[in-house]
């Protein structure tokens, strides 16, 4: 069974993947209609990968006695100058996200909750995963400033940038 403090925990962080994937879904709409498909696909795609995070919360909420809230939520952003912009709010995003996860974790050893401390280890994980991808990606875009032509490879090259590809040793 669950105790209050890490049910309240977990739902808020649920919210907060929710919030996530709807923001870069709205990021991903924003730049499918700038032209920018390549970027549109990675953030379709990151968005998703949102959603199975919050998925995944939900259903360990439930299976451990307690009940997942689903939220309501807030609409996020909907465009922005520039995609350097928009990648600087998904970086910007994703340390906030970080900083939430760890204070899930601090609940869980407050409370002495091993099993959900466990469990957090995963999203622990996640998160150095996607820092170390919005950075790659700010990096890549700095280069580029204001380059067109840099801009266009960019947007083909970004599909192939998941973490998946950050994970992968260089042949
Ligand atoms: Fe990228 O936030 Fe989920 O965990």
């Amino acid at each position: 069974m669950l105790k209050p403090k890490i049910e309240k925990a977990l739902n808020t962080q649920i919210k907060i993947e929710a919030e996530s994937s709807q923001a870069y879904l709205a990021m991903a709409s924003w730049a499918e209609t700038e032209g920018l498909g390549g970027a549109a696909q990675f953030l379709y795609q990151h968005a998703d990968e949102e959603r199975i995070h919050m998925l995944k919360m939900v259903q360990y909420v439930n299976e451990r006695g307690g009940k997942a809230v689903i939220p309501a939520l807030k609409q996020p952003k909907l465009s922005y100058k520039s995609l350097t912009d928009l990648f600087q709010t998904l970086l910007d995003h994703e340390l906030v996200v970080s900083n939430e996860i760890n204070n899930v974790v601090e609940v869980c050893l407050a409370e002495k909750d091993y099993t959900t401390h466990n469990f957090m280890q995963w999203y622990v994980a996640e998160q150095i995963e996607e820092e170390a991808l919005g950075r790659t990606i700010m990096d890549k875009l700095r280069l580029i400033g204001s380059d067109k032509g840099g801009l266009y490879l960019f947007d083909r090259d970004i599909q192939t940038l998941t973490i998946t590809a950050l994970n992968t040793p260089k042949q």
